[in-house]
């Protein structure tokens, strides 16, 4: 690789891949992206680095903490702990990814893979946090929502990064863009992902990273380009 790069594998842990046990997350074909992402993990990246959605039960993004909600109909809205003015309504999930559980762990697959750091998101029960950087929350910041990810790129001075995993509309999604927006070069993998939503989900998700200057590339574009 030209320059320093860093691959990011979001989220590919057994709850978002089917079949996931019952009521977990599991992503429409979420298996699939397995061969992608093992040829990028054969690829000279700097860093190697995975992430997991690693939740406490009483998480506020699930629907059995809200009396009344719905898995994937029901929203509730989060206040900044530290200023509630600042607020955001977000979509509630079945349980999922709870801390030590089984459904928490990366896929088999992947199990043997050399990561340089894994990195834990979504630790904090109070707020979500689909970014493995950072939670939406930022006026001010809430200390405990934010990863040591961007540390850790920065620290081995890393140019590029290259994104896959699940959910392409919701983690790879805010991941990319906020390492767009941290100022990285930034790529998605698009056969590395899938969405929750579908094909639908993905447009729209590939639209928006695209608006925000994150590049959208094919994996032979990867292995001949960085
Ligand atoms: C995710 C929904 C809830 C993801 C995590 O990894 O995309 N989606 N928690
Ligand atoms: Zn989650």
């Amino acid at each position: 690789m030209a320059q320093k790069t860093a691959l990011i594998v979001v989220d590919m842990q057994e709850d978002f891949c089917p079949p996931a046990r019952d009521g977990a997350l599991a992503v429409p074909d979420g298996r699939a992206v397995l061969p992608a992402l093992h040829a990028l993990l054969a690829q000279p990246f700097t860093l190697k680095i995975a992430t997991k959605d690693w939740h406490p039960a009483d998480h506020v993004s699930f629907a059995a903490n809200h009396a009344g909600a719905a898995p994937f109909a029901s929203t509730t809205v989060i206040a900044n702990p530290l200023n509630a003015a600042e607020t955001y309504a977000t979509r509630l999930w079945p349980v999922h990814c709870v801390q030590g559980s089984r459904g928490a762990a990366l896929v088999r697959e992947l199990a043997a893979a050399r990561w340089d750091a894994v990195v834990e998101k979504g630790t904090d029960a109070r707020v979500e946090m689909y970014s493995a950087f950072r939670s939406p929350l930022r006026a001010p910041p809430l200390p405990s929502a934010v990863s040591g990810l961007e540390r850790v790129l920065r620290d081995a001075e890393i140019a590029a990064v290259v994104v896959g995993g699940l959910a392409g509309d919701y983690c790879v999604l805010s991941t990319a863009l906020d390492a767009r927006e941290l100022a990285w070069e930034t790529f998605v993998v698009e056969e590395a992902t899938r969405c929750v939503g579908g094909d639908a989900g993905w447009a729209d998700a590939k639209k928006q990273l695209e608006d925000a200057g994150v590049k959208v590339v094919g994996l032979e574009w990867v292995k001949e380009n960085l």
